[in-house]
């Protein structure tokens, strides 16, 4: 998982040239896909902030009940002993659901180090602004980048116990199959006792799962279309915005909840030195929201070789957080 990187070359030259390549990649398969891991510029974590409050998005508010309502109960889940221990959280955010633990935390004077990890440098100098108010005590090392090569990089900066937060259905961005290789390669990543505490979106009612992602007033359509405003900024691209319409399915069966842009018009996409042909209603795949149903939890788990310890859900049932064992 170690990554090459050029010494004379600056960190946002490579973020622009893998990003690229990345961008071209997708754009050349079949059928064409970019992916939601580059939503999150600063006005991608505007438009999520807003989607996490839309009455639809459950979500957050679920997660939020947990985090809320029984602090205690995750404690004691993550960390039984009240040692010292390391917490390191993938794609953090403003840490709206984890403040709650890390507030609680604090208050029991348990000695730890707070590592939030984003792709999002932006909504992490938020976050550190944030922390540094509200609980100027928390030990805080904040790590801007992918997962895996970050939690390396936080792994070698921690000599404790480590607890892994994946909250808010980040893992539902992965189809199964990555899933379960994500779940195993983060197992291998970490040392025996470490534990992590997974939150998934489970199955319900196909409406309000539908909904959540279909907003009428278009937050999350606009949340897909600035990918492309995006790639015309940073990549020097022509997508005309207006010739692009957002499209969600939700498929009950197999828990695949999925947005596309759909090419209104056969249309050629100027992107640097490259066009890319677009026929008249070609999909875009842009977002895999994964729900899961408690069987297929349990199948990752066992495939990713972790223990379990335990699991929380909200007052509605619609969301659990499960924390397991390596
Ligand atoms: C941040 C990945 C959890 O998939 O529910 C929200 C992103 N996309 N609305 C999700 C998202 C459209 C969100 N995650």
């Amino acid at each position: 998982m170690n990554l090459q990187v050029n010494p004379h070359t600056k960190v946002e030259d490579h973020h622009v040239d893998s990003f690229l390549t990345d961008v071209l990649k997708g754009l050349k398969s079949s059928p064409k896909r970019l992916s939601s891991k580059y939503f999150y510029d600063k006005t991608g974590d505007r438009l999520f902030q807003e989607i996490m409050v839309m009455p639809e998005y459950y979500l957050t508010k679920c997660e939020l009940d947990i985090f809320k309502n029984k602090t205690a109960d995750l404690i004691r889940l993550i960390n039984p002993e009240n040692e010292p221990f390391d917490l390191i959280e993938l794609g953090a955010g403003d840490a709206m659901k984890s403040t709650f633990l890390l507030k609680h935390l604090v208050e029991t004077g348990v000695q730890f180090t707070y590592m939030p990890i984003d792709i999002s440098g932006n909504i992490l100098s938020i976050l550190k602004e944030k922390l540094g108010r509200e609980l100027p005590a928390l030990e805080i090392s904040a790590l801007e980048g992918d997962y895996f090569q970050m939690l390396q990089k936080a792994a070698s900066l921690s000599h404790r116990r480590k607890v892994i937060l994946f909250l808010g259905s980040n893992i539902g961005n992965m189809n199964i199959e990555e899933a379960e290789s994500f779940c195993h390669a983060l197992n291998r990543n970490l040392s025996s006792g470490d534990r992590v505490l997974i939150g998934f979106d489970l199955k319900k009612n196909p409406h309000t799962i539908l909904n959540a992602y279909n907003d009428k007033n278009g937050i999350t359509a606009a949340f897909n279309l600035n990918l492309l405003t995006r790639i015309n900024r940073e990549l020097g691209a022509d997508f005309d915005l207006k010739q692009f319409q957002h499209y969600q399915t939700y498929d009950p069966v197999s828990g695949a909840c999925k947005s596309y842009l759909v090419s209104l018009k056969e249309q050629t996409v100027k992107i640097g030195n490259e066009s890319i042909l677009f026929e008249e209603s070609e999909l875009i795949d842009m977002e895999i929201s994964q729900k899961f149903s408690a069987e297929k939890i349990e199948e990752l788990r066992e495939k990713s070789d972790f223990k379990r310890v335990g699991e929380i859900k909200d007052s509605k049932n619609w969301f659990v957080d499960v924390i397991w064992q390596v």
